[in-house]
């Protein structure tokens, strides 16, 4: 796909990405809006976006451009960008895309069918940000467009140790890196520094969590007074599944915070040995295989006992198979 034939002769062109949105959500929004303006300075280009760290805030550029609460005057925008996801998880920017003459889908996401008239899905794909690098032309790639790419790509990959790295994943990075932008200090700051409330968390969900199944399996809760105890929100949670499944001897970790009274945000990571975005879709969520996550309403050791059900009948499954 190139994006600037995608849009031609389009006047009016809205971007946005999923609700919640983290690294490669705001780089991959962020780079498109840039490069646009750059590419197409006649055009109206729109951004929308939820709330994001601080963090991401300060390293991404452009974000001072992003509209506030999804608010336009444009009836329908000739083309609409849908990156990181697919359309029913935009919020309340997904009533902008369908309305869109042109719908454009950028995504990685194994669960997306793809939601556009057009659409770039590349499950194998390392993060949106790889992906949008590949719908540019490189010569009009700047500085502040670079790194926003680049931070989208190490928020996917866990700065390139995911499986979901590949030769193509550090041939562009190394591209970026060109550009010049201080990546020690990115890296540190949008990926590794965390807030005190953070770091709170963290200790508590690592101290209270539980391993079952075994010790293949861990997982953690937390409750809203934990939450509130702490002044937490739900973005300070970020990081704390990728903790647990780093735990010697678990290959898959269930880690869960309780948004309203009984109904749980899960988040699930997987060594690769238990395929987590297959137990997301049973339960109405998305993600990867190594990286998923839904949200439910009931009790949370019903929450886990359902989940653990689950991986059995994949191991189940895959016992079966090796006989065969
Ligand atoms: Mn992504």
């Amino acid at each position: 796909m190139n994006i600037l034939e995608e849009v031609k002769d389009c006047r009016t062109i809205g971007i946005s990405g999923h609700v919640r949105p983290d690294g490669d959500c705001v780089g991959s929004c962020m780079a498109m809006y840039l490069y646009l303006k750059k590419a197409m300075p006649d055009a109206r280009i729109d951004v929308f976006l939820g709330d994001f760290s601080e963090s991401l805030r300060k390293n991404i550029a452009g974000t001072e451009y992003i509209r506030k609460g999804y608010e336009t005057d444009v009836e329908k925008y000739d083309a609409f960008i849908c990156l990181d996801c697919e359309s029913t998880r935009l919020g309340d920017a997904s009533l902008m895309f369908d309305k869109a003459e042109r719908r454009i889908n950028i995504d990685h996401h194994v669960t997306n069918p793809g939601s556009g008239t057009a659409n770039y899905v590349v499950p194998t794909a390392s993060s949106a940000c790889e992906l949008v690098y590949n719908v540019m032309d490189p010569s009009l790639i700047d500085e502040p467009i670079a790194r926003n790419l680049y931070i989208g790509m190490v928020t996917d990959t866990g700065v390139f140790k995911f499986s979901n790295t590949s030769r193509s994943t550090m041939e562009i990075a190394g591209r970026l890196l060109e550009y010049g932008f201080d990546f020690p200090a990115i890296v540190q700051e949008v990926f590794f520094e965390k807030t005190y409330v953070q770091q709170q968390i963290m200790g508590r969900a690592l101290v209270e969590s539980v391993r079952f199944m075994d010790g293949r399996c861990i997982y953690s809760v937390l409750g809203r007074q934990t939450m509130e105890l702490y002044g937490a929100v739900s973005s300070d949670t970020d990081g704390i599944s990728s903790q647990l499944v780093d735990t010697e001897g678990v290959v898959c970790a269930i880690f869960l915070y309780e948004i309203q009274p009984s109904s749980y945000k899960v988040s699930m990571r997987s060594t690769g040995e238990v395929d987590v975005a297959k137990i997301a879709a049973v339960f109405g969520g998305g993600g990867h295989s190594r990286a998923a996550g839904f949200t439910i309403s009931a009790e949370y050791h019903d929450i886990i006992n359902r989940i653990s059900r689950q991986i059995s009948l994949q191991w189940d499954e895959s016992e079966e198979n090796a006989k065969d």
